[in-house]
């Protein structure tokens, strides 16, 4: 078939562009597309919310692609391996409830199963901080504010754009940078002991496993902290190379604030 050039330029801005606009007012708005916000994606998509995912990189996955120490596998416990059988990743039992998979396969099919699902996935997009209002005394946030990576990696002195949003996930990993951005700028208490952000400790699998868990919550009101990012925000431990409580939390978060959407 002949090929014209400026129609391929016209096909990509104009199905961008229906995408991004269809996405200007959603019901939730994930920050990073780690296996929490992977996870989070797919399963409120599935449950027909509009949801979209920003992701700073040019590829999801976070830090699944390498497993430990760039050795490509990872290891989920018993109790998350549904989330990663959903999604068709083949498991292999190493040792009675250490269920070991692929890093590749993991991380493609995570990231391919949110897609699917209907999710809207923005990569190459940073989130530069959040919306907040105020109404009769309660603030909350309203959406977020995003620049695209490469104006952000050469410091350009361009403006974002905003994006408006019911609910806000942080799912930043490790360095909560967007939850970081609201407690700096703004004279807010978030939910932890001490009203701000607690930082995480050193490695404790076991009960970092399970403290993601009980960590994914609503921090502030319109914001919830998923993944690694919980554990940080909670002052928890962190967990190495074991990926079934990040799965676990991007979950719970779904669930939790559909429950929210549908009240
Ligand atoms: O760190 P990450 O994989 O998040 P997670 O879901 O999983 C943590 C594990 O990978 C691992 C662990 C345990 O197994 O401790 O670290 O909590 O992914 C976070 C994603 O967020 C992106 C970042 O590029 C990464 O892909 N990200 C971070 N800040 C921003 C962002 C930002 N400001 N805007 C957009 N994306």
């Amino acid at each position: 078939m002949a090929l014209d050039e400026v129609i391929i330029t016209e096909a990509i801005a104009s199905e961008y562009f229906r995408k991004f606009k269809e996405s200007l007012s959603l019901d939730v708005a994930i920050v990073g597309g780690g296996p929490s916000g992977m996870t989070a994606a797919r399963k409120l998509a599935q449950a027909g919310c509009n949801v979209a995912l920003f992701e700073r990189k040019l590829s999801l996955g976070g830090g699944m692609w390498g497993g430990g120490m760039t050795w490509n596998m990872i290891v989920v416990q018993t109790e998350s391996k549904h989330l990663l059988e959903e999604v068709g990743v083949p498991l292999k039992e190493y040792k009675p409830g250490y269920w070991v998979a692929d890093a590749v396969t993991a991380t493609t099919a995570l990231a391919s199963a949110a897609c699917l699902a209907g999710a809207k996935v923005f990569n190459c997009m940073s989130v530069e901080d959040v919306v907040l209002r105020e109404s009769n005394g309660v603030k909350r946030v309203t959406g977020l504010v995003i620049n695209s990576s490469p104006v952000e990696i050469a410091g350009l002195h361009v403006d974002p754009v905003t994006i408006a949003s019911t609910h806000v996930i942080e799912a930043t990993g490790h360095a909560v940078e967007v939850l970081k951005k609201l407690v700096r700028k703004n004279s807010v208490r978030l939910t932890t002991a001490s009203g701000g952000i607690e930082g995480e400790q050193s490695l404790w699998a076991e009960v970092a496993e399970a403290h993601t868990v009980d960590n994914t919550r609503e921090v502030f009101p319109g914001i919830w902290v998923a993944g690694m990012a919980a554990n940080a925000t909670f002052g928890s431990y962190r967990m190495g190379p074991i990926f079934g409580g990040m799965l676990l939390s991007g979950e719970k978060v779904a669930a939790e604030i559909l429950v929210r959407l549908r009240a």
